[in-house]
């Protein structure tokens, strides 16, 4: 009988020692799951403040440059690519570049809302060079421009988007971010990934800065200039742009095209990866520069590049 309770009391004991055991454990693992927690909010807050003082760096540097010089070309200082600046803690990647080398869909549609030909003809050409169906520029046309009426024979309102599922409709206004065409009539991901990185949505009436304009973007500008073509102004304006846009361009060009091309630029994006310990964030902010140099930021974003 003693045994026995001898044996109920050790078994007791163990299971108190294992309980106590399990609660210690517990504890441990939650208050290092606190610690974690704290410290990734910390790093987090620490990389936003690197970011911001990035930003109010670039932004002296874009204005110094306005003082500094009259043109913008891939040869000046906001154009170098950050490489890899060590921080306390971890470090910091970044680059800026110019819109305006880029194709601006608002462009397609004129002040009263209507399509622009001179427009929609270069985003035609665009889509050829990089292989992708013309048709996407009617498309993309009717999805900014003000009327609900399709353009005849490639365009696509509202009767087509809501027979979708789910169904939305276009927008039927200048976008604030090229993306949204992914949505447009027959684009797909592969497509819009080709796209993507020659289009961008800025407030209406950009010119195409040629100091800094994709290959495929300088090739859209006529039906004449070849990808030979292309590569030959690449190579012209590798130091420092070109000298005299005119010059070079007023051969090539239609005189309504002529119009529309500058040496200089407007809307900068800057493109910012901070990493301290384990945590990275990413930033991204369209500037516009106005008379001055003076540099508003017009578009923020945080997580996604
Ligand atoms: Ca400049
Ligand atoms: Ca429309």
């Amino acid at each position: 009988m003693k045994t026995k309770q001898a044996g109920v009391a050790l078994i007791t004991a163990l299971l108190i020692f294992a309980l106590v055991g399990s609660i210690a454990a517990n504890l441990a693992w939650d208050s290092a799951l606190d610690l974690r927690r704290t410290m990734v909010l910390l790093y987090r807050d620490q990389a936003v403040q690197v970011a911001m003082g990035a930003e109010s760096w670039v932004r002296q540097i874009l204005q110094a440059d306005l003082q500094d010089t009259d043109t913008d070309h891939l040869g000046e200082i906001w154009a170098t690519e950050l490489p890899g600046l060590p921080i306390d803690g971890g470090e910091l990647f970044g680059d800026v570049e110019d819109l305006q080398g880029r194709f601006n869909v608002n462009n397609l549609i004129d002040d009263a809302g209507n399509i622009d030909e001179t427009a929609l003809e270069q985003f035609r050409r665009l889509l050829v060079v990089l292989g992708l169906d013309p048709r996407f520029a009617g498309i993309a046309a009717d999805w900014i421009d003000a009327d609900r009426d399709a353009a005849f024979p490639d365009g696509a309102e509202d009767p087509i988007y809501t027979g979708l599922t789910p169904p939305y409709r276009a927008a039927n206004q200048p976008l604030t971010s090229a993306s949204e065409l992914a949505a447009i009539e027959g684009m797909d991901k592969a497509s819009f990934d080709v796209l993507a990185p020659h289009i961008v949505a800025l407030p209406g009436g950009t010119p195409i800065n040629v100091n800094t304009a994709t290959p495929a973007v300088l090739q859209s500008l006529d039906d004449g200039i070849t990808a030979t073509d292309a590569e030959r102004l690449l190579g012209e304006r590798e130091e420092g742009g070109f000298g005299d846009i005119a010059g070079t361009f007023s051969s090539l060009l239609q005189p309504e095209m002529l119009n529309r091309i500058d040496d200089k630029s407007s809307f900068f994006q800057l493109k910012l990866s901070v990493r301290i310990a384990t945590v990275r964030i990413s930033y991204s902010s369209i500037y516009q520069r106005g008379a001055g140099g003076s540099t508003v930021p017009i578009l923020r974003s945080f997580g996604t590049i």
